[in-house]
Parts: structure tokens; sequence; C-alpha cells
């Protein structure tokens, strides 16, 4: 572990540079036995547009989107089971949720050159007390965070690889997104880009 510190913007907590790149190639290397059993796959949105991000997840559900709209589903589109949640995530939910509970969704955000994911709630899970933590890995990106109601103040921080956030309590509920990538700004992943993790307790 080589910790950077802490920082709050908006209600969430960021660990900056949580992960060292030792830990950051493991988890790597993790995510791709992922993505060998549950390939990306770009969703839809609820009105039919491509999202420019790229998902799988692991865990028990997995976070999908199509004209049916957002939702939680026991198996990959292809029909596999997602595959388990790698110990390395695993690890790093038991240290910094807070939580009770283990996550039961490992949302995996592939994020190309032009990729970006608009503002959003996180609010498709049964429990608001429990937390959402969320791992960069990669190329920085530009994470911007508002309050609970849409259309008021936010606030934008460059996260890099190996920060971990975590939105929780008050901010649970905060809406976020992120608004673009420094595309080539990390050598963690051949090829450029960045991977987000997004960890949840769905039930
Ligand atoms: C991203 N993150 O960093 C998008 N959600 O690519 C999220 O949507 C997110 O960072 C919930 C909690 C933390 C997050
Ligand atoms: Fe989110």
């Amino acid at each position: 572990m080589q910790d950077g510190g802490e920082t709050v913007l908006g209600g969430a907590v960021v660990h900056l540079g949580h992960l060292g790149p030792g830990a950051q190639r493991t988890m790597v290397a993790d995510l791709r036995e992922v993505v060998r059993a549950a390939p990306l796959f770009s969703p839809e949105t609820r009105r039919g547009k491509k999202m420019s991000v790229a998902m799988t997840s692991a865990g028990r559900f997995g976070w999908v989107s199509d004209r049916r709209g957002y939702h939680y589903e026991a198996r990959h589109p292809s029909g596999v089971d997602w595959p388990p949640i790698p110990e390395s995530v695993l690890a790093v939910w038991r240290e910094l949720s807070g939580s009770a509970r283990l996550p039961e969704c490992c949302l995996v955000n592939f994020y190309r050159e032009g990729a970006r994911m608009g503002l959003h709630q996180d609010r498709d899970e049964a429990d608001f007390s429990e937390p959402v933590l969320s791992i960069s890995l990669g190329d920085d990106a530009l994470f911007r965070i508002g309050g609970t109601e849409r259309g008021g103040r936010t606030q934008s921080l460059w996260l890099s690889s190996g920060d971990v956030l975590m939105l929780a309590g008050a901010a649970r509920l905060a809406h976020h997104g992120i608004d673009r990538i420094r595309f080539g700004s990390s050598t963690l992943l051949d090829g450029g880009g960045r991977i987000n993790l997004t960890l949840r307790v769905v039930t």
C-alpha cells in the first residue's frame, strides 16, 4: 500500500494513491480473468443510445442497461454466471468500506479514448445505508460530483490510478460522472484507457 492521504470532495471520501503499482498490476491481472469469463459489452441506454464505456461485472449480480432500463441481472448477456469478485478487489472493500457485508456486484467500466460517463446517481440498490466504493486504474479521469438533487453546484477532481473513492452517508446519492479521461496518461494498461470498478451491496 502506498497511501497518498485522503481528501473529501462534495462528501465523497477519496483515498489518494491507496493502491501502489504492484497492487494495481495484480488487480489488472485478476480483471483479465474476469473479462475472459464475462466479456466486455457496450450497453445501450434506455433511449437506445450506445454508451461510450464498455462494461462487465463480477459477483452475484451484474449491472446492465438496455431498453428495459437499468437493472441488476444474475447472468452476463451471454447467459453465463458472472465470475466471482477477485480477492484483490474484496480486500479493498474490507479495508475501507466499514460495512459488515460484502459487495454483491463489482461493475467493471472500461474507458477507451473519448469515453465519458454522464452525471448519474447510483440508486438501483436496495439499501442506501451501504456505501459504494470505486477503484480507479489506468489513465487519469476528471470526476465531477454534485448534490442529491439534479442541477446544483458541482465540483471536480482528477482521479489517478490507485485512487479509491467512497460514496457513503449523505453523499451516497450524490450525482456524479466522468467528464473526460486523459488518454495515455498511465502506462498501467497496454494500449491505454481507464478501468473503474464500483463495488456495491445490491440486496
Ligand atoms: C467512474 N464512477 O469513476 C464512474 N459510482 O468511472 C462512478 O460511477 C461511481 O466512482 C459510485 C461510486 C463511486 C463512483
Ligand atoms: Fe456511479
